[in-house]
């Protein structure tokens, strides 16, 4: 299996509310620069460096005002006289009256985010907009024949919505990647979400949509981040009604909960005859995740990974979560292994 990787995602390490307190964030580059090292060791196959894309195929899945935001958003900061980390201190939530964007810098960032999670450093768009070219290497390789690949993104995506940044994703990679398939002719694709948090972003990018299947297992958002999306009763609206699927499980499920609901993730995605599949591929379902609270081990991977593959779709694996550092790298090419194994 191909693997795509850039380097520019070192430009990138942000800060997070950990506790009430501002820390480095969970989301580091080692976890990259492991991953990649355990592809080398398994001899997964190629890797390869993202390619160059046109901003369009990032207005695909966002607003060209949310581009230009993260394109900008930078300077506008720095030249206010700051020189660390760009972070939102207002939100509109429901029940204040404007809905416009404002003027100022730090009316936008607010603007444009869910939470506090996407700081906003001086290489951090060079970073972001790397990810998403990465996966848009990775879809080009499976729409050009390839059975599989690896889109080895950082920072991750999933979170980020048509309009919004947030937990550590920017742009959507694999919703661009979704839609990178959709405008070279694919006519149905669907997006299976294994990261431990729920896909909010995603979810939101393809809601009305029939083309574009959401099919997501998570921790259950009564209880785990991001709180205000990913119960089962979210199914999609309008001609998307039924098109997006949620399998929020409780904190501490394991191996034999678990595949109870992708098997039935995988038998909808089947249903739907997707010409692509892409895989939202975060490891932060390990039992040892410094943040999140499933009880999958290194073990499991390799039967995750063979029973998507037994959908028999040419699949892109997108890189999102996954914080314990130490088997990251193990546990996401395990995915891949098992992949292989059964193809
Ligand atoms: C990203 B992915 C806000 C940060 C709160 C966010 C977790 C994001 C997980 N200050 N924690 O789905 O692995
Ligand atoms: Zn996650």
């Amino acid at each position: 299996m191909l693997t795509v990787f850039s380097t520019n995602h070192r430009l990138h390490h942000g800060v997070e509310l950990k506790d009430g307190a501002i820390k480095l964030s969970f989301e580091e580059p080692l976890r990259a620069d492991t991953v990649l090292d355990r592809v080398r060791s398994a001899g997964l196959g190629d890797v390869t460096a993202e390619h160059a894309y046109e901003r369009s195929c990032y207005v695909a899945a966002h607003s060209e005002r949310y581009v230009r935001f993260l394109e900008t958003a930078w300077d506008q900061w720095s030249a206010t006289g700051r020189s660390h980390d760009a972070l939102p201190l207002v939100w509109p939530v429901n029940g204040l009256p404007s809905d416009e964007e404002p003027d100022h810098i730090d009316g936008k960032l607010g603007f444009f985010a869910m939470d506090a999670g996407a700081p906003i450093g001086v290489h951090t768009w060079h970073a972001v907009s790397s990810s998403a070219n990465v996966a848009l290497t990775g879809i080009d390789a499976v729409l050009n024949g390839a059975t599989s690949a690896f889109a080895l993104c950082r920072p991750p995506g999933h979170h980020a919505a048509r309009e919004y940044a947030g937990g550590y994703c920017y742009l959507n990679n694999a919703a661009i990647a979704a839609e990178r398939c959709v405008s070279r002719g694919a006519r149905r694709v669907a997006i299976l979400d294994v990261d431990f948090h729920h896909g909010n972003g995603t979810q939101d990018i393809f809601y009305q949509r029939a083309d574009v299947l959401f099919a997501s297992i998570h921790g259950d958002p009564k209880v785990s981040y991001p709180f205000f999306a990913g119960s089962s009763d979210e199914l999609g609206s309008g001609p998307g009604y039924g098109f997006t699927v949620n399998y929020p499980m409780p904190w501490g499920t394991d191996w034999n909960h678990y595949q109870i609901a992708l098997d039935s993730a995988i038998d909808r995605i089947a249903r739907h005859r997707p010409d692509v599949l892409i895989v939202s591929l975060g490891v932060d379902t390990f039992k040892d995740d410094p943040i999140s609270h499933f009880q999958l081990t290194t073990d499991d991977y390799l039967l995750m990974g063979k029973r998507i593959a037994r959908a028999r779709v040419p699949t892109l694996f997108v890189m999102e979560g996954g914080y314990m550092v130490d088997e990251i790298g193990l546990n996401a090419v395990n995915v891949l292994l098992g992949f292989e194994a059964d193809v």
